[in-house]
């Protein structure tokens, strides 16, 4: 007999994009997922990744109990002996030196969590010390935005690029990334309509735009599956995007194709660019960046003119030594073509993870106190006196500066909050070696991580579909899921298990539940002031902060009016054309990373759905049939893959996707782990790792 069917909605998991749908469950057990044809994001489809997330869920390798590290392995311990064990710990540190801690929070998990897990590290425990992913991801996009436009957001909702008459995406895959938002692109590349700018182009300077009035450019050094339906594919040497964008600036000005009034009315700075770009010379640019000069011209002329025009960029942009301000670049690009603040005319970081954007906004980071607020001593004052505790005024150290500090045995307590950082930061011995000399690392993940194998006690959490929450998706729309199965065992949900923290630990603030914690969260953040759990419930696809009041509709596009700048400009900064990768005859190859549609991350998730597997499952090493062929390698040939950072044997994919020159691995499997290979350069104003643009070297063995 069927036993009875109930559907629940739920967020997806994975990426950025915030696609819902519903799980179907049947006698207290998800046996699968439906789509939801009136979702503004996901409208009906899900990427192969959404509609087999819930095979997650009952997987049998999921953590079923609190475990302790003993000579002989893991075992099994009660809550109550690990609850205690980590609140003594924390209760010496906080007393002694409370930086001596540190916590990762998480954009798997909710803004519920994120804010208390922040709450606690600053009041409880007394350190900004806490970080998340954002740091390896778009944590140069949150320094600029935030610097040079005031919000550190993504300004037009993802249907806006149906408003777009150019699209310029740089550094960024959606097609494999956010599946959900490339199907938006590519309905608008389906519009057609006559256009006066198409007239003008072809009569000033006989450029055909083609048939269509809507353009895509597409700036990546590889040939992916987003640059194959471009109108225009710059591909550019990796590490040369400053002198790339700077070129097209430069165009853009010497056509004066500017933005006048825009440029004169809310922006500041615009001499300072001109003047930086004076000797800047676009045949050099050329010769550098390995993109013929015309083709430069062509995408900056249609970018000025087509308007209006969105810029989407993702980790192409943002994973280098200059990561800041090569989005600053952008931002620049973007403000002297008043191509922001407008339907069609944005500038998109698409957010990574499925609560990225909310981690950040609940200051799951070293350097802001929740809702972006600089860590200023006047700050801490409001701070406090709204959280009624005191708050610590010195800025934490970033994630990626946390490591050195803790292989010098700077660290003793590491409190991982669902992430992976042993696959995902830079440099996989070193973070080993790290994780080895802190006293105490908790890890609390849903399966027994890489991670989680070198922590002293690992605590079983309840994933999305097993609590209640919320979650901010790339177009600032934060979404409520309520709890639709229990967790396995005596997995916990996150924020249940970090309140049974805050009770040990004799904490003065307490909740009964996540709605009470949105509560504070509303108190403490004013783009979230107006959204409520009861608002939530009716409007179930979300609101888009900022939301002032709980009258108001949320706020899809940002900036039309003034920016929240001090003098309600936005600043344009010149940026340095700084190249920073080169190739020696040691290490005449440059090897960047990135995403397949089929795998997430550190991999922990999709790496256990058979689905997925079946199309990609292992590291491999991307390579032209050219470069193949001049060192007498095949298609599945084992060779070593050395840079400065490591060496590691890996399987050779022969592909024209790369060009010459450069070689690809994804970022997914631990065969070798990418990371091996990437070494602790960071970009000193956000932190970021340099993830690509690695030189290297083959070698045959
Ligand atoms: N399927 C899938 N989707 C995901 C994820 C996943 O793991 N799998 N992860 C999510 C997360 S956390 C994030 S942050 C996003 C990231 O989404 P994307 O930003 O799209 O991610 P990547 O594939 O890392 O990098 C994008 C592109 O940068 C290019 N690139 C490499 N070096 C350079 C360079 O020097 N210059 C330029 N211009 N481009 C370069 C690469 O060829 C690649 O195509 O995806 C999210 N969505
Ligand atoms: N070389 C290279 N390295 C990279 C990148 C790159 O492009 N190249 N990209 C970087 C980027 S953009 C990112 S975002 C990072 C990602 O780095 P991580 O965040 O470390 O990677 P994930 O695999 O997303 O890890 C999420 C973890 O959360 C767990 N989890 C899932 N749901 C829950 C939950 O509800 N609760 C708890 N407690 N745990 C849960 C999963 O099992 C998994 O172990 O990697 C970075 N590393
Ligand atoms: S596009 Fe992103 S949010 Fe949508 S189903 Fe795929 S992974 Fe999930
Ligand atoms: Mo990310």
């Amino acid at each position: 007999m069927v036993g009875e069917i109930r559907l629940g909605y739920t967020v997806c998991p994975f990426c950025g994009a915030g696609c819902g749908f519903h799980l179907v469950v049947r006698d207290g057990r998800v046996i699968g997922a439906e789509r939801i044809y009136d979702h503004p994001v996901s409208a009906g489809v899900l990427c192969p990744k959404g509609a087999y997330a819930w095979k997650i869920i009952n997987h049998p390798d999921r953590l079923t109990a609190p475990l302790k590290r003993t000579e002989r392995g893991f075992r099994p311990i009660t809550w109550r002996e690990a609850i205690r064990e980590i609140a003594e710990a924390m209760r010496r540190i906080a007393k002694d030196d409370p930086d001596r801690a540190y916590f990762l929070a998480s954009a798997k998990c909710t803004n519920e969590e994120n804010f208390l897990l922040q709450k606690i590290a600053r009041t409880i425990i007394g350190t900004n010390n806490i970080d998340h992913c954002a740091r390896l991801c778009h944590s140069p996009t949150v320094a600029a935005l935030a610097r040079s436009l005031g919000s550190a957001a993504m300004t037009n909702p993802i249907n806006d690029v149906a408003n777009a008459k150019t699209l310029f995406i740089i550094g960024y895959n959606p097609a494999e990334t956010h599946p959900a938002i490339f199907r938006f692109i590519e309905d608008a590349r389906r519009r057609y309509a006559s256009v006066p700018a198409r007239k003008i182009a072809i009569a000033r300077f006989g450029l055909g735009l083609g048939e269509t009035e809507f353009k895509m450019i597409v700036a990546d050094p590889r040939k992916t599956m987003t640059a194959v339906q471009a109108d225009i594919h710059l591909q550019q040497k990796p590490g040369t995007d400053a002198v790339l964008i700077n070129a097209m600036i430069k165009t853009i000005i010497d056509q004066g194709l500017v933005d006048k009034e825009f440029i004169e009315k809310r922006t500041t700075g615009y001499e300072r660019l001109v003047e930086s770009l004076k000797d800047f010379d676009l045949d050099e640019a050329s010769r550098i960046t390995e993109v013929p000069r015309k083709l430069i011209e062509e995408a900056a002329i249609i970018y000025a003119m087509n308007k209006p025009s969105t810029i989407y960029y993702g980790m192409g942009i943002t994973q280098h030594r200059n990561g800041t301000a090569l989005v600053q670049a952008l931002v620049d690009m973007a403000l002297i073509t008043g191509n922001i603040g407008k339907p069609g005319a944005g500038i998109c970081p698409a957010r990574g993870q499925a609560n990225v954007q909310g981690a950040c906004d609940m200051a799951a980071l070293p350097d802001f106190y929740p809702g972006y607020r600089k860590i200023t001593s006047e700050n801490a004052r409001e701070l406090s006196h709204m959280w009624g505790l005191p708050v610590p005024v010195e800025e934490g150290l970033f994630s990626t500066e946390m490591w050195n500090v803790a292989l010098t045995g700077g660290i003793d307590l590491l409190y991982i909050m669902g992430e992976n950082p042993l696959i995902s930061e830079p440099g996989y011995y070193r973070i080993m070696r790290a994780l080895k000399r802190i006293d105490l690392v908790v890890v609390q993940d849903i399966f027994l991580t890489e991670t989680a194998r070198h922590a002293d006690i690992v605590l079983p959490a309840g994933l999305w579909a097993e609590k209640t929450g919320t979650m901010t998706n790339t177009e600032r729309r934060v979404q409520l899921f309520e709890k639709i199965v229990d967790p396995p065992g005596e997995a916990r949900p996150d924020l249940d298990i970090l309140l049974a923290l805050l009770k040990e630990l004799g904490s003065p603030f307490s909740y009964d539940g996540p709605e009470q914690v949105f509560e504070d969260i509303r108190r403490t953040i004013p783009t979230y002031r107006g959204i409520t759990y009861e608002r939530l419930r009716k409007k179930r696809y979300g609101i888009q902060w900022p939301c002032p009041n709980e009258n108001h509709p949320g706020t899809p596009i940002l900036h039309t009016e003034r920016f929240p700048t001090s003098d309600g400009k936005a600043r344009i900064i010149p940026v340095r054309p700084e190249v920073t990768v080169k190739t020696t005859n040691e290490y005449p190859f440059i090897l960047i990373n990135g995403r397949l549609i089929t795998h997430y991350n550190t991999g922990t998730m999709t790496r256990r759905i058979m689905e997925l597997l079946l199309k990609d499952d292992s590291s491999l090493l991307y390579i032209s049939p050219d470069d193949a062929r001049s060192l007498g390698i095949l298609d599945g040939d084992i060779v070593e893959l050395e840079t400065p950072y490591g060496r590691e044997r890996i399987t050779v994919k022969i592909t024209t996707e790369v060009p010459r020159g450069v070689l690809f691995v994804p970022n997914h499997f631990i065969d070798p782990p990418v990371n091996t290979f990437v070494g602790d350069i960071i970009d000193p104003v956000s932190g970021i790792p340099e993830y690509k643009g690695i030189p290297a070297r083959i070698n045959l063995i």
